[in-house]
């Protein structure tokens, strides 16, 4: 096991430098994306100062090295997530684009009206708005598999919705907005022994859990860089190969051809069928560098560090007067959801801000399970790695001042 030791991470994060009114940052909007290692910021500069280049295009020196490196993340990614081939990564521009490229080829090609939908209550809207498009173009229903007041999903009300007429279920590892880690193998298995798909939106999950497709048995997984310590603009699509074998082009252009006439265009092989024009490469190329520099930390540490963070945490939000955390499921990991009576979650994003803390406030794109958990908004601190209990402390403290001036 490599070794956690927090002040080392600390200083791998420049970001965490940054003065903020003259304080020092405390850097708790980790769910809407996490700050960089040196070593992801390093790579882009250096791509753009000395490696410049277009790839599978050129058989200049600077091309085949672009290409290369480009080509090294997926391998990285599918020994990351244990996938079967590396066919089977296709690069996109995150995990809404992702999740867009299913509904628009597999959804489009294999849907037809009367065929249902699964997601659950306690979806990103990436999960929800891309399904009710396909629904206005196709006639599939979308179902909602409801979840209990402490945030867990209901098997049985699963079990109960899933039937001959469920053709996909589409559900998120990790709630942005609650922070529970659902039990997606089972929830899979459930689905496959309905002769349905599944496809994991796992944003939140690539930093905080271990992910292993073949033994989840995925046929979809969707996420971003931007939240596993990468640049923002990139992430991936893992498909079974044989589904992406039947799955017609996302979008046309350069790379993902063979032969072009006017008369008729074949398509390239997996995975370039899917990833037509120019990608970002520097970002692909920084994405190997953040799952390096996770696996140089070690999941299994980040893991244990953050739940200890999330304890204690849950422990110091309970001082607070009138605080109700959203979100108490029993698996759960690095979300801190929370409302305060009579303080408006804006006027405490506000007011925290002063002190240097960065926080989120709002639906968090969630607004159906906003609903559901009887509030407008949340306000979220989110862990990250290089968070330490006295961010927590410093949050706590800045919540005790906002308590005594709003009330
Ligand atoms: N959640 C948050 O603050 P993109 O924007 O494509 O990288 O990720 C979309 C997305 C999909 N699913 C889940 C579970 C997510 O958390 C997100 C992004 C951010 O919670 C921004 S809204």
């Amino acid at each position: 096991m490599s070794e956690f030791n927090i002040n080392t991470i600390v200083k791998d994060f420049p970001t965490l430098e940054t003065k903020i009114y003259g304080k020092r940052l405390i850097y708790l909007d980790n769910a809407a994306t996490n700050l960089k290692p040196r070593s992801v910021i390093n790579s882009i500069h250096e791509y753009y100062s000395q490696g410049t280049s277009n790839v599978h295009r050129g058989l200049h020196y600077l091309s085949e090295k672009a290409t290369d490196k480009y080509e090294m993340t997926r391998d990285k990614i599918k020994s990351f997530i244990n996938a079967r081939d590396r066919k089977e990564i296709i690069f996109t521009k995150g995990t809404t684009d992702s999740i867009n490229l299913v509904a628009a080829t597999y959804g489009l090609e294999f849907l037809k009206e009367g065929d249902e939908i699964l997601v659950s209550e306690m979806e990103h809207h990436s999960n929800i708005v891309p399904w009710q498009l396909l629904a206005k173009k196709t006639g599939i229903k979308i179902k909602v598999i409801p979840i209990n007041d402490e945030g867990e999903i209901l098997l049985e009300e699963y079990e109960a919705l899933l039937n001959e007429k469920t053709k996909l279920v589409s559900v998120v590892y990790i709630s942005n907005a609650l922070g529970t880690i659902n039990p997606i193998k089972k929830m899979i298995e459930m689905a496959h022994q309905k002769g349905a798909k599944f496809l994991v939106d796992a944003a939140q999950a690539m930093a905080h859990t271990k992910i292993d497709v073949q033994d989840l048995d995925a046929d979809f997984l969707a996420f971003s860089a931007h939240k596993m310590l990468g640049p923002t603009g990139v992430g991936a699509l893992y498909a079974k190969e044989e589904l992406l074998e039947q799955m017609p082009p996302y979008q046309g252009g350069g790379d993902m051809i063979d032969v072009v006439s006017f008369e008729k265009t074949t398509f390239n092989d997996l995975p370039y069928k899917f990833e037509a024009g120019t990608p970002n490469i520097s970002g692909v190329i920084a994405l190997f560098h953040a799952i390096e520099y996770l696996e140089k930390i070690g999941l299994e540490n980040i893991i244990s560090y953050e739940d200890e963070l999330l304890q204690y945490g849950t422990k110091r939000l309970q001082e607070i007067d009138g605080l109700k955390i959203i979100g108490i499921a029993k698996k759960k990991t690095s979300i801190l959801s929370f409302a305060i009576k009579d303080i408006h979650p804006h006027d405490l994003a506000t007011f925290t801000d002063k002190f240097g803390i960065a926080i989120r406030t709002g639906h968090h794109c969630a607004q159906p399970l906003m609903k559901r958990m009887g509030v407008v908004a949340t306000t979220r601190a989110s862990l990250s790695l290089y968070n330490t209990k006295k961010d927590i402390d410093e949050l706590i403290y800045a919540l005790k001042k906002a308590e005594e001036i709003f009330r």
